[in-house]
C-alpha cells in the first residue's frame, strides 16, 4: 500500500522516530499521562505539557522549532512512529462531537509536540472547547462536509472565518479505515502558485470573497467582511479558503476560485495516515481534506486526534478567559 499518491513530499517535510526517540517520547507522555488531575483541559496538565515540551528529543525539537520558522513548500509536517500502539487502542467512538478530555498516552504525546511549537487552543463554540478531539466517522453524517463525514471531505482553511484561525492543525493517527484508503488531503499555496496566471493571482488577492462559519461551528452571527483568498506577499502569499464555506461576490472572482481549485486539485498529497503518523498543516499556507471511505461503525473505524496551535498566543487574548487556552466570548 502506497504511502501517498502524486508527487512525493520530501525528507525535509518528514521525521521518524528512532527507537530511542521513541522510548524518550514515551517516557514524557506517561508522565504528562499520569499528572493530575489527568484530565487534558486542566490549566495543570496544560503547564506540565509546557514543561515537559522542552524535553523531548533534540532531533525532533530541531524539526520543530525548524517548521515554525519555515513550514516549508509542503507547509506541513509529518512526524512518524510516535507511541500508538493498535492492538491496544480502544474502540473507536462513533458519537457527534466526540473529544478526549481524560488525558491518555496518545493525547499526551500530541500535546506534547504541539506545546514544543505554540500553544495548543480550541474554540468554544466548536467540539465543547476540547483541546483534543476526536476525528471519527458518525453514523448519520455520512455526507457532512466536517470531519464527522465519510463522503469527500472538500479542501479548506480550518476555520477560515475566524480571525484568530489556528496557525497549525496537527492530526495524529491513532487507527485508520478498514480498507486503508482514507487519506487525509494536503495542497501549499507555494505549489499551487506557479499554475496559475498573475490575473488570477491578482483577482485572488482582492476583498471579493465571503467566508461563513462551517458546519462543525455553532453558528457565528452576521455579515462577514469581504476578503482575499490570498494575501500579504505576492511571492509567497498566505491563503485562505474554504470550497465549501466561501462564497465569490462576482463571476470573475468566482472564475479565480475554480481556477486555484484545479491548481490545488493537480497538486495535492493524500497522505494514508498509520496509526502512530501526525502531520501538522501550516493553516497560512495549506489547505487540507480527505477523500471518501466507508465506515462500518464496528468499533474499528478510522479515528484521528485533532489539535490546533497559535504561534502567537497573545493575538487571541481578548477571546480567553483567564488567559486560558479556549477562545470564546469573554
Ligand atoms: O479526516 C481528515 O483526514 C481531516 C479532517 C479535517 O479536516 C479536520 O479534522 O480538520
Ligand atoms: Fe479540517
Amino acid at each position: 500500500m502506497p504511502v501517498e499518491t502524486r508527487p512525493k513530499i520530501g525528507d525535509d517535510a518528514q521525521i521518524s522516530l528512532d527507537g530511542r526517540e521513541k522510548a524518550e517520547l514515551t517516557a514524557l507522555a506517561v508522565r504528562l499521562r499520569d499528572t493530575e488531575p489527568q484530565l487534558v483541559d486542566d490549566p495543570r496538565w496544560i503547564a506540565q505539557a509546557r514543561e515537559l515540551s522542552c524535553l523531548l528529543p533534540p532531533r525532533l525539537r530541531q524539526v520543530l522549532r525548524q517548521f515554525t520558522w519555515n513550514s516549508g513548500r509542503e507547509a506541513m509536517l509529518l512526524v512518524r512512529n510516535l507511541p500508538v500502539d493498535p492492538e491496544t487502542v480502544p474502540d473507536t467512538p462513533a458519537v457527534r462531537g466526540s473529544v478526549q478530555r481524560e488525558s491518555s498516552t496518545s493525547a499526551a504525546s500530541l500535546v506534547l509536540i504541539a506545546m514544543a511549537m505554540g500553544e495548543v487552543i480550541a474554540f468554544d463554540k466548536e467540539k465543547s472547547g476540547a483541546l483534543v478531539q476526536d476525528v471519527v466517522p458518525v453514523p448519520g453524517l455520512e455526507e457532512f462536509q466536517g470531519n464527522a463525514g465519510s463522503i469527500k471531505l472538500n479542501m479548506h482553511t480550518e476555520n477560515a472565518f475566524h480571525e484568530h484561525k489556528p496557525d497549525l492543525v496537527g492530526l495524529m493517527c491513532l487507527r485508520n479505515d478498514h480498507e486503508n484508503i482514507a487519506g487525509l488531503r494536503v495542497a501549499s499555496v507555494r505549489n499551487a502558485l506557479p499554475l496559475l496566471s498573475d490575473r488570477t493571482r491578482d483577482i485572488l488577492h482582492q476583498p471579493r470573497f465571503v467566508t461563513v462559519a462551517p458546519a462543525s461551528f455553532e453558528l457565528e452571527d452576521g455579515m462577514q467582511e469581504p476578503h482575499g483568498i490570498l494575501s500579504g506577499s505576492v511571492d509567497d502569499p498566505n491563503l485562505k479558503v474554504d470550497f465549501s464555506s466561501t462564497l465569490p461576490v462576482d463571476d470573475e472572482a468566482g472564475e479565480a476560485m475554480a481556477q486555484l481549485e484545479s491548481a490545488i486539485e493537480q497538486i495535492a498529497h493524500t497522505l494514508i495516515l498509520r496509526p502512530g503518523d501526525l502531520a501538522f498543516v501550516d493553516n497560512r499556507l495549506a489547505l487540507h481534506g480527505r477523500n471518501a471511505f466507508q465506515p462500518r461503525y464496528d468499533g474499528r473505524d478510522r479515528w484521528l486526534q485533532r489539535v490546533f496551535v497559535h504561534l502567537d498566543f497573545r493575538r487571541s487574548r481578548a477571546m480567553r478567559r483567564q488567559d486560558g487556552q479556549v477562545l470564546g466570548a469573554v
